[in-house]
């Protein structure tokens, strides 16, 4: 197939000073994001969550081939379905599976099997990550770079959210297949991180930790 090409839309370019604005206002803006596990129940309109997927969809990614699929979950009675298995997952990690060095690890943040917020909060959205996608005749067609491309999406997501004045939590229950059934998803789907959704609680606590500094995580050459 021959490719098609159109000019570049929508590209603006900017004075040396408003690239520094924006970039320090982007910055600001990039801090005040915390992981967040004391939600409040007040329900987020379906309206900004679209737009917010929408927002993730337009991450790069292999071939362009988008090898994703987002579920969102508001029903209570699923969210109930996923805390109890995860809630299982986890008890079983921290009494059982987890090393003590990842257990040390974990310790700044207080986390424990413990995940009322599975519940509390108004909106779940699932991740899945798609090593193939599957044509109507059963065949399968290979995605390229899964796992950079889903979690380069997952990253726009998250500051869609955030940007929308909500609040997010990556979480990472372990194994997750017990999402593909709950979520009626099929096999060629693997979840990779379920984000909780919502607005902080009004007396919302977060861990006090703190991010490398630029020296510690860059170099320049
Ligand atoms: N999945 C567990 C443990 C956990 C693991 C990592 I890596 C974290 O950054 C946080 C928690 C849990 O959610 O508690």
């Amino acid at each position: 197939m021959s490719p098609e090409f159109e000019p570049l839309f929508g590209y603006s370019s900017m004075s040396v000073h408003d690239m520094q604005q924006a970039a320090l206002e982007n910055l600001e803006r990039m801090r005040r994001r915390r992981s967040v596990r004391d939600f409040s129940p007040v329900p987020i309109p379906d309206s900004v969550i679209e737009s917010c997927l929408k927002a993730a969809g337009t991450a790069p990614s292999g071939a362009n081939l988008q090898p994703w699929h987002f579920a969102v979950v508001r029903s209570p009675e699923v969210k109930h379905r996923i805390r109890i298995a995860a809630e299982a997952e986890e008890r079983e990690f921290y009494e059982q599976r987890a090393p003590q060095e990842w257990l040390d690890a974990l310790a700044p943040l207080g986390t424990d099997a413990n995940k009322p917020f599975l519940e509390v909060a108004p909106c779940l959205i699932v991740i899945f990550a798609k090593a193939y996608d599957l044509l109507p005749d059963g065949r399968r067609v290979k995605n390229y770079y899964v796992s950079e491309s889903v979690g380069i999406a997952t990253g726009f997501l998250i500051q869609a959210l955030h940007q929308a004045g909500l609040a997010t939590l990556t979480h990472t229950p372990s194994p997750m297949a017990f999402l593909n059934e709950i979520l009626d998803r099929p096999s060629n789907e693997r979840p990779t991180i379920l984000l909780v959704v919502g607005f902080p609680s009004e007396n919302a606590m977060v861990p006090k930790i703190g991010k490398k500094t630029l020296a510690e995580f860059a170099s320049f050459h």
